[in-house]
């Protein structure tokens, strides 16, 4: 790979062969509930116990994982490509398992928790409610709710400067994070299926993120 400066988006998918159920199919024990009617703040206040067991469980989950092939090949495209910006929608925390050093986290983390009241966020177990006796809500940016505006702005000065756009493993239709696709001068497409993104792409590679990384630093 001749790029000098490379950005990569990833998505749900690139966490797939590590047993983390993405968005769109249908994942177990959640099936019955859409992302989009879970992960809201109106949900959060109509029944913040129910959304808490379902990020309860999903930190269960990304802990339980490992990287797969396919993290380990973008931390390893970090440490060989000059400018390389990594930038995810992903909430969990497998691409710096897998030694990725400059992660950017559209829409937060699923370790993290804010506090209600004075907006203090924490890493790690969550305690029962914050210091100042507030409720904490998942560190993780909700449908409707904004994204964190010093990562988005990172991300999209990553992507224009970029001679090289990734995007792997995302169905491309969350926004303003598909946008991104738009701006890459040279935009490639790794993902196990046709998406939302594959006819604006210059190139799509078809098939597993964890076969086709690997491969692609051979
Ligand atoms: C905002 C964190 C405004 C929480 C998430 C109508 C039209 C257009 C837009 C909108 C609309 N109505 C509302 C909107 C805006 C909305 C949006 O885009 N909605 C969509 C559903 C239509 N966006 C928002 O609300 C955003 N905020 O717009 O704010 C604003 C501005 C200023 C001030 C106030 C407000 C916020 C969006 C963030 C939502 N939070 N996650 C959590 O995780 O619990 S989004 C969630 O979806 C995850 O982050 C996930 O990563 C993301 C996207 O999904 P994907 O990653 O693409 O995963 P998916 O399952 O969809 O696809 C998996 C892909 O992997 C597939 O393509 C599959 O083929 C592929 N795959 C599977 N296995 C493999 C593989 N590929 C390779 N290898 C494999 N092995």
């Amino acid at each position: 790979m001749q790029a000098r400066s490379v950005a990569v988006l990833t998505g749900a998918g690139v966490s797939a062969e590590s047993g983390i159920p993405t968005f769109r199919d249908n994942n177990g024990l959640w099936r019955q509930f859409r992302a989009e009617q879970l992960a809201t703040p109106e949900a959060f206040a109509r029944d913040p116990e129910l959304i808490w067991k379902w990020y309860d469980w999903r930190r269960e989950v990304v802990a339980a994982a490992q990287p797969n092939p396919g993290h380990l090949a973008l931390a390893e495209m970090e440490r060989r490509i000059p400018q390389f910006t990594l930038i995810t929608q992903n909430v969990d925390d497998l691409h710096e398992r897998a030694g990725s050093r400059n992660v950017l986290h559209l829409h937060g983390s699923i370790f993290t928790q804010r506090c209600l009241q004075c907006s203090r966020e924490s890493t790690g177990p969550r305690p029962q409610q914050c210091e100042c006796g507030g409720k904490l809500r998942p560190g993780v940016v909700w449908f409707g709710e904004a994204l964190p505006p010093g990562v988005w702005h990172a991300a999209e000065e990553a992507v224009r400067h970029s001679d090289l756009l990734l995007v792997i493993g995302t169905s491309g239709v969350v926004y303003p994070a598909a946008g991104l696709a738009r701006l890459g001068k040279r935009v490639v497409e790794i993902n196990a299926t046709p998406t939302a993104l594959s006819d604006q792409m210059d190139e799509t590679l078809e098939g597993p993120s964890g076969e086709i990384l690997p491969r692609l630093i051979a």
